[in-house]
């Protein structure tokens, strides 16, 4: 059966700014309190969903969340008007203030992770939105992005949603960033890859600078409430040396796509032991050749994985057995370059390479891959999504004109007590639903 990848990209909200709260994140907290331009942000976001579409791929979108997110104030004993209470949080506890600002729902990757149907033993496509627990404005992405989620696949006679895992103190999930599949095809059943950090139960290395954000008991939980066959599914650990450097999630040293699997030497606890059980497991669903694409430290250090982000780019697959690398720009620099043009040389599907601009994002620590949210549909699937969430032509059209009109050119952390940008942002929102055509998403539009 016809089956495609659909990219589900996070556009960057009208908050877009650098608070430096991303924990283990080099580039956040280098980059705190410096002034954002949000509307270059969406636009850069947007671009790079339109390189995808115009390569034939299924380009999809998540809006951003409401922020400030005044709800959650709520929880903090905040009460009287909306201008009274951003006023009073930005006196009393500015932390805060950020928190409930912060644009990072943009980073998709980290939103929910989702197993293909052909995978999942109820034949339905499973998704787990993550609760995002090891940082608290993260954790505040999970309600609407299970709003979105559900809307999305609202279908549930095709996809079977499963609620995000509770806060018992062992269940830390950051969705498909820590999540990869290995499969001859898109439409072919694959092996399922979960990374973890961190263990309760396991005498596992740790990290010594920066925590470890995902935790094994939420990633064995996923494979198994998503009806996975063990025998086809691998749960391994990051390397805690990668994480100290600033690699926070999987994404940022290793990346899938179909047969293809591109990463760093250091990038788990024993990368020899894994792929040995990757090769072993994958002779279960393919015979095809699997293309093992490692990069040794000698090339390549911890340090220059983390300032290239060379492994977060996006391989996708634009036609059969042909695929591109989306890097992010700054991987033009020679030595990057010279590794992906290696790659390009060899005997693999890799065919083209693109450099996307996304410096915005990246600045967070956010490059191409953390951007998207990659969910393998069969054709009868697809028919079922809510099509307000897929990109046209037209819609690009008049979403590019929607940032130009509504998102400002400069934000500093000082600007989020503004309750003009508050008013704007949701007005902004309220706005792209109607050009979506997807109904009233946000609690603000059922008041
Ligand atoms: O969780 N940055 C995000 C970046 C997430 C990137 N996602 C993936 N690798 N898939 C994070 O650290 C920074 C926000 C700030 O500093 O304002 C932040 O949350």
């Amino acid at each position: 059966m016809p089956t495609n990848e659909y990219n589900f990209d996070g556009l960057i909200g009208p908050t877009h700014n650098f608070a430096g709260l991303g924990v283990g994140n080099v580039a956040s907290q280098s980059n705190k309190h410096a002034t954002s331009n949000p509307r270059e942000a969406a636009l850069q976001g947007l671009r790079k969903m339109r390189l995808l579409y115009d390569m034939g791929i299924k380009q999809a979108i998540i809006p951003p969340h409401e922020r400030p997110l005044m709800e959650a104030l709520w929880a903090h004993d905040y009460r009287g008007s909306e201008k009274s209470i951003l006023e009073k949080v930005s006196r009393d506890n500015y932390n805060l203030l950020l928190s409930i600002s912060s644009a990072s729902a943009m980073w998709s990757a980290n939103a929910a992770t989702i197993s293909p149907s052909m995978d999942c033993h109820n034949h339905r496509l499973n998704f787990t939105p993550a609760n995002l627990l090891s940082q608290s404005h993260r954790a505040m992405e999970t309600k609407q992005t299970t709003i979105f989620l559900q809307t999305i696949f609202s279908e549930l006679g095709c996809f079977t949603f499963h609620p995000a895992l509770p806060d018992d103190g062992r269940l830390f999930d950051e969705g498909a960033a820590n999540h990869m599949r290995l499969a001859s095809s898109h439409a072919d059943k694959g092996i399922e890859i979960f990374v973890y950090g961190r263990s309760i139960k396991e005498e596992a290395p740790q990290p010594s600078v920066y925590p470890a954000r995902q935790s094994f008991e939420a990633s064995d939980i996923i494979a198994k409430t998503h009806l996975l066959d063990a025998e086809l599914t691998i749960t391994v650990q990051q390397n805690p040396k990668a994480i100290d450097k600033g690699v926070f999630h999987n994404d940022v040293i290793a990346v899938s796509n179909e047969n293809v699997l591109f990463y760093h030497e250091l990038a788990f606890v024993d990368t020899k032991a894994f792929i040995e059980e990757l090769k072993k497991k994958y002779k279960l669903v393919s015979d095809q050749p699997l293309h093992l694409i490692e990069i040794k430290s000698s090339d390549l250090s911890l340090d220059e994985v983390v300032a290239s982000y060379i492994f977060n780019s996006q391989i996708v697959t634009y036609a059969k057995g042909e695929m591109a690398i989306v890097a992010p720009e700054r991987c033009q620099e020679k030595k990057i370059k010279n590794i992906l043009h290696d790659i390009l040389q060899a005997d693999n599907p890799i065919k083209k390479i693109y450099y996307v601009p996304l410096n915005e994002s990246m600045r967070n620590g956010g490059g191409p891959a953390c951007l998207r949210l990659r969910a393998v549909l069969t054709e009868n699937e697809s028919g079922f999504l809510h099509k307000g969430f897929l990109l046209d032509k037209k819609k690009f059209g008049l979403i590019e004109s929607w940032i130009n009109k509504r998102y400002r050119d400069h934000l500093h952390v000082d600007d989020l007590k503004d309750y003009e940008l508050f008013k704007e942002s949701r007005q902004a929102l309220d706005e792209l639903t109607q050009i979506l055509n997807i109904g009233s998403v946000y609690a603000f539009q059922k008041t």
